[in-house]
């Protein structure tokens, strides 16, 4: 039995039946049977049925959004930010259907197209952070490239796939499409993993078990998308309109109480205004409202669990360079401070590992070159910021830089239409925008010979014969 925490009270909201690895298979084999009409109904009505499923979750949102916020403990404004990106990404995807265009390839002696097919049953793992949206950029693309789906939410924020899976049945999506196991990831997950009939899994969580997922994909050759961990910069020259980068820092690593693997967790500051930064930023920190996610005014609910807060504990010891500690209740809760470590180094603990909760480091940098070398000293890639007044060399930076994502002057990383992913060891593939598309398709290359039957059409007998 699976009990379903609210992790800012830890009660208990829901007992839950886990699946097993007989649940997936079954739930494999349903997709399975699904798959031949599903990639062939006929592309308008596939839009027609994604757009009748994003109205459908529009009508719920509200909802979805109320059982977010029950199951993660984070504010309901950003609950419901999120699930309007949802609608919008079944929107944006449900005109992609009569868009998968091939190519047409001049060649001698007939004519040559691409297709893009369909890969079939594909398995999408998904972590807790942003349950039903990053779900969402997974599952959009691949139902309107003609796959179906088993969709594996984490175990400690399921609830609103459940809802997701009756709300596609109710909206029409035909039966064996959508298909969602709540269970554990080394059962159920691994087991999507392993499967010879899942063509692809796409996965987002961590890294160590991102890596497994590749290792366990091999054995079938099977498509692999990762998105994994981040330990993205937030880097400020002293040019930049620094009042702006010191007042947006806070929430670009705090957001989702720091539980975001865009979070800009490394802020690299020019020494010449690192003091003047941190003295701008304090007010910021001190002012977050941490508590109640249902209240309004809540800028920053609990962490996800007493476990994880507890690792998060470790990277703030006894010793450890607090500059700014924002407030958070006491009593029951997983709560825990917005904590502002500097100065540090880039060779710290607390700068090299993904903390995933509010600490942040704040690490000086001597001149471009040296702010480009300490942003790219880590294993991950994923997303970032460069603030600076200079406009050539925030493209200079941005250029040398390595990761998927980078924002100038702003702290976004991710926007329905444009392609998010990491570089490094923060994943492989790209979600969102066109270019999601690419990756829950195979091209297929297909030539007709347009020759007629007195002519050979092969061109090794042609040249045999001019020999
Ligand atoms: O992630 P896991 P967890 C990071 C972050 C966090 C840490 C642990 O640092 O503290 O990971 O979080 C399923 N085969 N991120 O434990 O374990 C699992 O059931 C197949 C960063 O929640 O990676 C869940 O559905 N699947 C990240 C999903 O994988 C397996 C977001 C993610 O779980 C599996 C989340 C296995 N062997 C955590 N083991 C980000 N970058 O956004 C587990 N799973």
């Amino acid at each position: 039995m699976l009990e379903v925490l609210n992790p800012a009270t830890g009660e208990v909201v829901e007992r839950l039946d886990q699946a097993t690895e007989e649940d997936a298979d079954a739930a494999i084999a349903r997709a399975k049977e699904a798959f031949p009409k599903w990639r062939t109904v006929e592309p308008s009505d596939r839009s027609r049925l994604l757009r009748r499923l994003a109205d459908a979750l529009d009508a719920e949102k509200e909802n979805l959004a109320q059982l977010e916020s029950k199951n993660t403990g984070k504010p309901l404004g950003d609950s419901r930010g999120e699930i309007e990106m949802v609608v919008d990404t079944f929107h944006y995807y449900a005109g992609a259907p009569e868009r998968l265009l091939g190519d047409s390839i001049p060649v001698s002696g007939g004519v040559d197209v691409t297709f893009r097919e369909p890969l079939g049953v594909v398995g999408l793992i998904v972590p807790w952070n942003f349950p039903l949206t990053i779900a969402s950029w997974k599952m959009a693309p691949a139902l309107a490239a003609g796959n179906t789906l088993v969709l594996k939410p984490a175990e400690l924020t399921p609830l609103t796939a459940i809802e997701f899976e009756r709300i596609a049945r109710d909206a029409g999506i035909p039966e064996g499409v959508v298909n969602v196991v709540v269970g554990p990831g080394r059962a159920v997950g691994q087991r999507l993993v392993e499967h010879p009939d899942v063509a692809k899994v796409a996965f987002t969580g961590s890294t160590a078990v991102g890596k497994k997922v590749m290792e366990g994909a091999a054995a079938t050759i099977k498509r692999v998308t990762l998105e994994l961990g981040g330990k993205s910069a937030n880097v400020v020259f002293a040019d930049a309109d620094l009042e702006e980068a010191a007042a947006t820092a806070p929430a670009a690593v705090f957001g989702n109480a720091g539980q975001d693997c865009c979070a800009r967790s490394r802020i690299l500051v020019e020494k010449s205004a690192f003091d003047d930064f941190l003295s701008l930023m304090q007010p910021a920190v001190e002012n977050l409202r941490v508590g109640d996610p249902f209240d309004e005014a809540t800028d920053m609910g609990p962490l996800i669990s007493a476990e994880h807060r507890e690792g998060v504990a470790s990277y703030v010891p006894e010793d450890a360079p607090v500059a700014i500690k924002g407030s958070a209740p006491e009593g029951s809760g997983f709560w825990y401070p917005p904590t502002v470590l500097a100065p540090l180094t880039n060779e710290d603990r607390a700068a090299r590992e993904e903390i995933f909760g509010p600490v942040v480091a704040v690490i000086p940098f001597e001149d471009e070159d040296d702010a480009i070398r300490q942003a790219n000293d880590t294993i991950y890639g994923l997303s970032g910021s460069v603030w600076t007044r200079n406009g050539a060399r925030a493209l200079r930076v941005a250029h040398r830089i390595e990761t998927g994502v980078l924002s100038i002057n702003s702290n976004t990383s991710v926007r329905v239409a444009t392609p998010f992913g990491g570089m490094k060891q923060s994943g492989v593939g790209r979600e969102l925008g066109p270019h999601a598309l690419d990756y829950y398709t195979e091209v297929k290359n297909v030539y007709i010979s347009t020759e007629g039957e007195e002519h050979s059409s092969e061109p090794w007998a042609r040249s045999e014969e001019g020999a």
